[in-house]
């Protein structure tokens, strides 16, 4: 793709359309940029971007139509529905994503191309400490907040990009072809953004569509809705899967051992050997293992690698221990499943502090599961009241509602007895209070570190 001279126009300035834009100039295209916020809020960032000279500022509003543009480049978290966008696409305008951009300019390396609603970033971690381990030339990069633009340029055919992908970057694929991909598990999310479950599955499901048979893709067996999918792949398809022995992939056997079996039966470890806690890091790991596998890693070096990696920041991320009571920072459990997937890691009593950006979710699913071990809930942000309503239904019987972290942890504080656990789950994204979940989960450990 020569974008020297073309009129690109870019969606969307914050990270994504950061590196973008550095890279067009780079190409020599014409940029117009286009954001909605203004310019007082965009300060530091066109300060940042002061050198880049062939650009020009549509910011504050999105416009009803932009003329004489070849290609469209859209930043993850903007809908493709806006109308301008919409404009674009009937008249066979070129409309991209970042991911898809990267691929196309990219310099052939191996794609690994991770998706799923939960899990996304343990894993593509996880299996980016693998190939590192393995000494590939490794580079972590997509959803988990570097985005893949970066390695353009950089990345050669001998490099591997571990990619973490969300719905919001697979929504706008067109050729991107990874060599192994991989869903890890489907529940409802976004759905403010795709409208239906099913325009989510679709979004999630393009991870493959480009794929062929010298291609693998990675699915949960267990999961229904993702097994469903294989159905769709032209590609070879590889199971993991914690309650059916025996499945082409790799199972956990009646002795807890994790089992590849592909050509053949080949003993990876006992479930009890790995460094992650909890079911559904089992089957992270069991996913990661699959992408290594096939991907030519030494059997040793997954073996070793599982057994002593660390959980990433944020996702159940241990921060301390006040007066016996543990607190636990899943800041990343921004979805109800998510928050299912936390508070049953846990057998001691929880406190649970939940509440946050209104995504359409239900939390019916989510309260039965948490009333038997959550004893007190602690909410805050847009969705507290429909969090509270939804408990009282459920029987829930200390609720309480708090303004902002300080007060979320204060209060979860004087509720928690010794051996309880304090988590912060918040079942909903960041984006009411704070601008995004790492933000947020540094405020709660701050918050825990001053208690
Ligand atoms: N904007 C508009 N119009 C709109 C919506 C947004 O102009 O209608 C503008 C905003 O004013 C803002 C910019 O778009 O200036 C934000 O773009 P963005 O939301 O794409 O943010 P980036 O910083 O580029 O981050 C994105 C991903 N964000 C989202 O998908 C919401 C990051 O994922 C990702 O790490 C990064 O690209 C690099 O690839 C974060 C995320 O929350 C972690 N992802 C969601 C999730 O995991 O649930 C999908």
């Amino acid at each position: 793709m020569d974008l020297k001279g073309k009129n690109v126009l870019l969606i969307g300035l914050a990270k994504t359309g950061i590196s973008t834009i550095k890279l067009l100039d780079k190409l020599e295209a014409n940029i117009t940029v286009n954001d909605i916020k203004t310019e007082e809020k965009l300060v530091d960032i066109l300060e940042e971007l002061k050198d880049i000279k062939n650009a020009t500022y549509i910011l504050g509003y999105h416009p009803e139509e932009v003329d004489h543009i070849d290609l469209a480049v859209v930043s993850p978290g903007v809908p493709l529905d806006l109308p301008f966008i919409q404009k674009l696409y009937s008249n066979n305008i070129k409309v991209i994503g970042e991911v898809e951009l990267a691929y196309e300019l990219s310099n052939n390396p191996t794609f690994i191309g991770i998706t799923g609603t939960n899990g996304k970033t343990t894993t593509t971690s996880l299996v980016g400490e693998i190939f590192k381990a393995a000494k590939c030339d490794t580079y972590v990069v997509g959803n988990i907040g570097k985005p893949v633009i970066e390695t353009v340029g950089i990345a050669d055919e001998k490099s591997f990009l571990i990619t973490e992908l969300s719905s919001f970057q697979l929504e706008s694929i067109v050729d991107f072809k990874p060599r192994v991909s991989m869903i890890l598990n489907l529940s409802p999310d976004h759905l403010n953004r795709h409208h239906t479950m099913e325009n989510y599955i679709m979004a999630k499901a393009n991870i493959f569509k480009n794929q062929d048979k010298n291609d693998f893709t990675i699915l949960n067996y267990d999961d229904e809705a993702v097994r469903a999918l294989s159905s769709k792949c032209n590609s070879q398809v590889l199971y993991f899967s914690r309650k059916h022995q025996g499945v082409r992939g790799i199972y956990v056997n009646n002795e807890g051992n994790i089992v590849i079996n592909i050509d053949k039966e080949i003993v990876l470890l006992h479930e009890d050997e790995l460094s992650l806690p909890g079911g559904h890091n089992l089957e992270n790991c069991m996913a990661a293992t699959l992408a290594a596998y096939v991907s030519g890693i030494d059997i040793e070096v997954i073996r070793e690698v599982l057994k002593t990696f660390k959980a990433v920041e944020h996702r159940l991320e241990y921060v301390k221990t006040v007066n016996g009571v543990m607190y636990v920072n899943d800041s990343k459990g921004t979805n109800p499943d998510s928050t299912i997937k936390a508070v049953t890691s846990y057998k001691k009593p929880i406190i649970l502090i939940a509440g946050g950006y209104d995504k359409d979710s239900t939390y019916d699913e989510l309260l039965d599961i948490a009333k038997q071990n959550v004893k007190a809930l602690v909410l805050l942000g847009e969705t507290a009241s429909k969090i509270e309503a939804c408990a009282k239904t459920k029987g829930f019987e200390i609720i309480k509602r708090v303004q902002n972290m300080k007060e979320a942890v204060e209060t979860s504080a004087e509720l928690a007895n010794e051996g309880d656990v304090v988590l912060l789950s918040p079942a909903c994204a960041s984006w009411d209070m704070y601008t995004s979940f790492e933000v947020r989960g540094r405020d709660f450990k701050d918050n825990v570190n001053n208690l």
